[in-house]
């Protein structure tokens, strides 16, 4: 029989770069809902916003991985019920040039515990802006312990995001 999807969920704060990362890896076409942005405070940032969830799918080794994105701004909270629903695993995208979202990741990594018992890992995004390597502040600072991953990464780089989903995978599956 074949195997199950992989159903991976892709959270983080706003402009994390979860959506990038959903479009540099999908074979398909992705889904994404992304709108024009509505206060002045995400304008200044950029012109559109996840406002559902992004939706795409690999194969990897052979197995089908299905990807869900979430939005990112706290007013679209109600999403992450749905797309938390049987997933298998969770990425929580963090933007290594922007403070703040490393809080938003604290605060989303025990929400997402709270849906289910999955293994989870931290993606230390936008990688090419940082000259961050090693990320033990980002690990003290989000409490993580040692047996959870923190994996750089650049979302824009196909190539990136698929070592970070394999790594993910193969620590998650083994
Ligand atoms: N330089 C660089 N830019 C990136 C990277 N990943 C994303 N971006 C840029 O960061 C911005 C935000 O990316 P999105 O993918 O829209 O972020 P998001 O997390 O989906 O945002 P929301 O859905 O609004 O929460 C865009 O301008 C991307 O091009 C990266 O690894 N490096
Ligand atoms: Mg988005």
């Amino acid at each position: 029989m074949a195997e199950q999807p992989f159903k991976l969920v892709i959270t983080g704060a706003f402009n994390t770069g979860k959506t990038t990362f959903v479009r540099s890896l999908s074979e398909i076409d992705v889904v994404d809902t992304d709108r024009a942005t509505s206060t002045a405070s995400e304008q200044r940032v950029k012109s559109t916003t996840t406002v559902a969830m992004d939706y795409g799918r690999i194969h990897i080794d052979k197995r089908v991985i299905q990807l869900f994105g979430t939005p990112g701004q706290t007013r679209f909270e109600f999403m992450r019920d749905i797309l938390a629903k049987d997933m298998d695993g969770f990425l929580v995208l963090v933007d290594t040039t922007d403070a703040a979202t490393v809080d938003a990741a604290a605060n989303l990594v025990e929400r997402f515990k709270d849906y289910a018992s999955v293994p989870f890992a931290i993606v230390a995004n936008k990688s090419d802006l940082s000259a961050e390597s090693n990320y033990a502040t980002l690990r003290q600072q989000l409490d993580l312990p040692e047996n959870i991953q923190i994996y750089p990464c650049t979302a824009t780089d196909r190539e990136s995001v698929r070592n970070v989903v394999r790594q993910f995978l193969d620590a998650a599956t083994k």
